[in-house]
């Protein structure tokens, strides 16, 4: 497992970072996240042989956030 600490920008409270956990949770591969609107950063830990971190940039701006 690895563990990445992405810049996230665009979330404003408790809401955003909540769709921004349930986003890199719903990745194959990601075995436990977390968001932080107050430090603009979101964490994930996931298993590199089934994801990476350009996917998990990509389900952030799914969400309509930037990573
Ligand atoms: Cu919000």
């Amino acid at each position: 497992m690895e563990t990445v600490t992405l810049d996230v920008q665009g979330m404003m409270c408790g809401g955003c970072s909540g769709r921004v956990e349930r986003a890199l949770k719903a990745v194959d591969g990601v075995s436990d996240a977390s968001a932080d609107a107050s430090t603009d950063s979101a964490k994930a830990t996931f298993d590199p042989a089934k994801t990476n971190v350009a996917a998990l940039k990509a389900a952030i701006v799914e969400e309509d956030f930037e990573a």
